[in-house]
């Protein structure tokens, strides 16, 4: 062991005192290297986005597209890029729990040899604001109260719908965020948009619109309410650990690239503007066509080094990729770059291994604190005649990044266009494209944050809005809160009726084919029936799920059939809402005794109330009862092997609806 300047150490656990017992001498460099730097130990956490976590990955071109750009990842079928992956919630602080509502950051940072380019998205594909300049009003309304210090990762309080209710552009948004899509049950099982209108720009300088989506192999799937409450407190780190855990074991996250590419003509026919980051292009009405796939196959080593110096900007674009004039994304190109200094504390972050292009990087810039590159030579400056025979790096108008030429003409004015008047006809269609079961979902989440709320004006203001979206949502919020309906809210333009479903919008619509990637818990107990335990356990692991076994105790059960079995989790640190499926598997004195417990009768109650499929064996009669379920076609016998396989095929479809119960 050494101290920062490398000198060896003889001892790193004792101060250097006088005698025995102190004091202790100001001489003492080791003790004061080691705690000055403990004391600096932390940066500002980001001001939104704080609780992330990162991966490694690699994008593999899978369709190049050379006639629409010149981005470097696409030039070549099969070419890989390497790539870099943090996914986030914005409101918490850094240590806030994972299943809060929230949206989800997908931030992807892409080392071309053309330099990093950055696509920082979300899993939800509009925002809550058309314009840049609003953004820390909304961070403010979201956060913690400043007068109080709470809530804590949520936005159930006055001040986020104080705000947003005050807001009609905010009330798409505000459909997703109040669907499932704001409860993931993983990173692994969300989608990413890059949301804002981008362009491509092919080697001849020619220019399309693109709208940039990342779709999930693993199919989309996410949590009820009720279980994401529960979630947060079983496991806080619920989705980094799921993560991490997938990449270790081997099972990759994929990811397909899709874009929606355009023209200007096609903007034009549009009823809204491609500009305004509170709408969709269904893909109804223009296909993503994928282009790539992204893989995470590594994690991180050290969250510090990488999960929290990575240093994201809507600014790094690469030749090939160019801005649209969406107001918001044109703030974001600011704020983004001057953020990180405050972070990072240097102009020089972009030299951090993480944020480093992988490609030679030569310009003129000079010194800044930490600067790890000096560069040598004198001329410093362009131009200049010392610097070499070469002279130094030049720009290249040939082969360097060109900016889209562009007509832009028009008086200054600070105000908001015409064009993006419309805030409440894609919040219709994005209700009326769920299933009954999501549009329950959401009427429940509206019903959950309003009465939060404790002032009756902010609930009225946004019961009135939401009868702008549709009349049986305001209806049904209205009845679950036990408040009269208002009059509807003066909208600026009337909500359009007749936009088609788009049933790409449903979450349930677009879930997996089978249980893959997904996790089982097998309840067992001492004399739990060895056989049945192995053929469930081999039934689900064949079928590329995770199987974890939870007993009475973390110690070892013995098995009837010989041999024992270590449980992965102790009953009351192992709740059926950390699974995607449970199997009950104790034997009749395990199920005897497990009923008298409080842990096991819920594991039963929350798998019944969370629509989970639940496979029964033999010996399970006591608990059932004792959890006071009524077992329906959501419980499966589990006597054989066959039954196994009968189970495992029908957890494909994740949940059984059909169980009238709602959180
Ligand atoms: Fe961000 N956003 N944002 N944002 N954002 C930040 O940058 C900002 C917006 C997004 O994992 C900050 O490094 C403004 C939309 C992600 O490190 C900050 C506006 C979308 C991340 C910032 C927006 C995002 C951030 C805070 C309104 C989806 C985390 C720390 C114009 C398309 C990146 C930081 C990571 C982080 C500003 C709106 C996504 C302050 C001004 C829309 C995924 O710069």
């Amino acid at each position: 062991m050494t101290t920062a300047t490398g000198a060896p150490l003889g001892d790193g656990q004792n101060s250097l005192k006088v005698g025995e017992r102190g004091p202790t001498l100001l001489e003492d460099f080791a003790f004061r290297d080691k705690m000055f730097h403990f004391d600096h130990e932390r940066i500002p956490e980001r001001v939104v986005h704080a609780r992330g976590y990162s991966a490694h990955a690699t994008l593999e071109c899978l369709d190049a597209i050379p006639d629409l750009t010149r981005a470097a990842p696409f030039q070549r079928k099969g070419k890989k890029t390497e790539a870099f992956v943090r996914f986030s919630t914005v409101a918490g602080n850094l240590g806030s729990p994972d299943l809060a509502r929230d949206v989800r950051g997908f931030a992807v940072k892409m080392y071309t040899e053309e330099g990093n380019w950055d696509l920082v998205g979300n899993n939800i594909p509009v925002f809550f604001i058309q314009d840049a300049m609003k953004f820390p009003d909304l961070v403010h309304a979201v956060k913690e109260e400043q007068d109080r210090g709470w809530p804590q990762a949520a936005s159930a309080h006055d001040t986020f719908w104080d705000f947003v209710s005050l807001m009609p552009e905010s009330t798409h948004m505000l459909m997703w965020a109040m669907s499932d899509r704001a409860i993931p049950r993983s990173f692994r099982f969300m989608e990413g948009f890059g949301v804002h209108t981008y362009r491509f720009v092919n080697a001849d300088g020619d220019d399309t619109f693109v709208k940039f989506h990342w779709k999930p192999r693993q199919g989309l799937q996410s949590v009820v309410w009720n279980e994401a409450l529960k979630i947060n407190g079983a496991d806080p780190d619920f989705h980094r650990r799921d993560l991490h855990a997938a990449i270790d074991s081997g099972d990759l996250p994929q990811w397909d690239l899709g874009v929606q590419v355009f023209d200007e003509a096609f903007a034009d026919e549009l009823d809204f503007d491609v500009l305004d980051a509170t709408k969709i292009i269904p893909e109804e009405v223009l296909p993503v066509r994928i282009i790539a796939r992204l893989t995470l196959d590594r994690n991180v080593d050290n969250m510090f080094a990488e999960n929290e110096q990575v240093a994201f900007g809507t600014h790094n674009v690469i030749p090939g990729i160019d801005f649209s004039n969406d107001p918001l994304l044109q703030g974001r190109n600011f704020s983004y770059l001057d953020t990180q200094l405050k972070r990072l504390g240097s102009t020089n972050f972009t030299q951090l291994p993480v944020n480093a292009p992988r490609c030679p990087v030569m310009h003129f810039q000079r010194d800044g604190h930490m600067q790890t590159d000096p560069q040598i030579g004198r001329g410093t400056y362009e131009p200049n005649s010392l610097a070499g025979e070469d002279r130094g790096p030049r720009a290249d108008v040939v082969h360097g990044y060109q900016s889209v030429v562009r007509e832009e003409a028009g008086p200054t004015r600070r105000l908001r266009a015409e064009s993006f008047a419309d805030h409440y006809s894609q919040a219709r269609q994005f209700f009326l494209s769920q299933t009954e079961v999501e549009q329950g979902h959401i009427i429940d989440a509206f019903s959950f944050e309003l009465a939060k709320v404790e002032d009756p004006r902010i609930r009225t203001r946004m019961l009135g809005n939401l009868r702008n979206v549709h009349e049986d949502l305001a209806q049904a919020v209205a009845d679950k809160l036990a408040m009269p309906l208002p009059e509807a809210s003066e909208a600026a333009v009337p909500t359009r009726t007749d936009l088609p479903e788009s049933p790409a919008l449903s979450i349930l619509r677009n879930g997996p084919e089978s249980f893959a990637g997904r996790k089982l818990g097998v309840l067992v107990t001492n004399g739990s029936d060895k056989a049945v335990v192995a053929a469930v356990t081999s039934a689900f692991e064949d079928a590329g799920a995770v199987v974890e076994h939870i007993a009475p105790a973390i110690g070892p059960v013995k098995l009837k059939g010989g041999g024992t079995l270590t449980p992965d989790h102790a009953i009351d640190g192992g709740p059926s809402v950390l699974f995607d499926a449970v199997a009950l598997l104790p034997s009749a004195d395990g199920a005897a005794d497990l009923a008298t417990r409080a842990s096991a009768q819920d594991f039963v109650s929350d798998a019944f109330a969370h629509h989970k499929l639940v496979g029964v064996g033999a010996d399970a009669g006591a608990l059932l009862a004792a959890a006071g379920v009524e077992p329906d076609d959501g419980f499966l016998d589990l006597a054989s092997s066959d039954d196994a396989k009968v189970f495992v095929a029908r957890c494909a479809s994740l949940r059984h609806w059909e169980r009238a119960v709602r959180a």
